[in-house]
């Protein structure tokens, strides 16, 4: 399905605009930070929806298999990347570096909230004794397994690289792990141990929003911002509940957000998400 946005634009004079087209999926989730900097932005943009059941002829035909943005023909992908470079066009981006570069960091931490480790968690993995913290390495490998925090257990692949080693693996349990479990039990399990995490998480950035004035950096609405409330509605899908319920000023900052009128009408006019199990 293909959508095409146009609405007044702030950032660009028309003579040197861009022509960008967003490929992603039907859903809110990573697209949705690029979604609302167009439209605060007033940017044109085509939104390209995806069926699910023409990706796999669609993914070879992208550079990294991955949903990416359209600009002038060419492609580019990591949502993140392409939020700052829109951001920097609008002003969201901060006032200095230092205002960048916390900006940067909060997007990066809601992101681990969504998607990795919670931060200050190393060591993570302890293996005869001896500590390891490459949390990327660790994270691919207990992805697979049926791990959770803190568990003495052998998964499989861990049975196959080194047999008769005991392993103590202190995971964190994130959302999106939670989420993407298939296995009932194992399922269960990790939504326990992520209603006990993920507060970790809301209650740091709900104070960083208090003492910035209601909003993360600076005083000001910023990419840091519109990233959180984009995100919300895929993180509250999948923790299966309202996740801002409890944090005031978190809950103030996506009512404020949502009542942009710019982000109001996008919600407004925007398709609905059904997401896949
Ligand atoms: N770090 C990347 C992650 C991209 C990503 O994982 N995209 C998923 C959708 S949320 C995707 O394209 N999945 C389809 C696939 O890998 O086949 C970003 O932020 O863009």
């Amino acid at each position: 399905m293909t959508i095409k946005t146009k609405i007044i634009n702030k950032c660009f004079s028309f003579s040197n605009m861009p022509s960008y087209k967003l490929i992603y999926f039907p859903i809110t989730a990573l697209g949705e930070p690029i979604r609302f900097l167009f439209s605060y932005a007033g940017i044109e943009f085509v939104d390209e929806r995806i069926d699910l059941n023409d990706w796999p002829k669609i993914k070879p035909n992208i550079p990294f298999g991955k949903a990416v943005l359209e600009v002038d023909g060419k492609t580019i992908d990591q949502s993140v990347a392409v939020g700052r470079y829109l951001a920097k066009q609008c002003g969201l981006a901060g006032k200095n570096d230092w205002e960048s570069l916390t900006i940067d960091a909060t997007v990066d931490t809601i992101h681990d909230l969504r998607a990795t480790m919670p931060f200050g968690k190393v060591p993570m993995l302890e293996v005869d004794g001896k500590k390891i913290d490459q949390s990327v390495a660790i994270f691919a490998i207990t992805w697979r397994s049926n791990v959770v925090l803190p568990a003495k257990t052998i998964g499989s692949l861990w049975k196959s690289m080194r047999p008769l080693t005991p392993y103590t693996i202190y995971v964190p349990v994130n959302i999106a792990r939670f989420h993407y479990e298939s296995n009932e039990q194992a399922k269960e399990e990790k939504l326990k141990a992520a209603k006990e995490t993920v507060p970790y998480y809301l209650e740091r950035l709900d104070a960083q929003v208090k003492k910035n004035g209601g909003y993360f950096v600076g005083s000001t609405l910023t990419l840091a911002d519109l990233t959180f409330v984009a995100l919300l509605d895929y993180l509250n899908h999948m923790m299966k509940e309202d996740i801002v319920e409890k944090y005031e000023n978190l809950k103030q900052l996506q009512k404020k957000v949502e009542e942009l009128p710019a982000i109001k009408s996008w919600i407004e006019k925007r398709p609905p998400t059904i997401y896949p199990n």
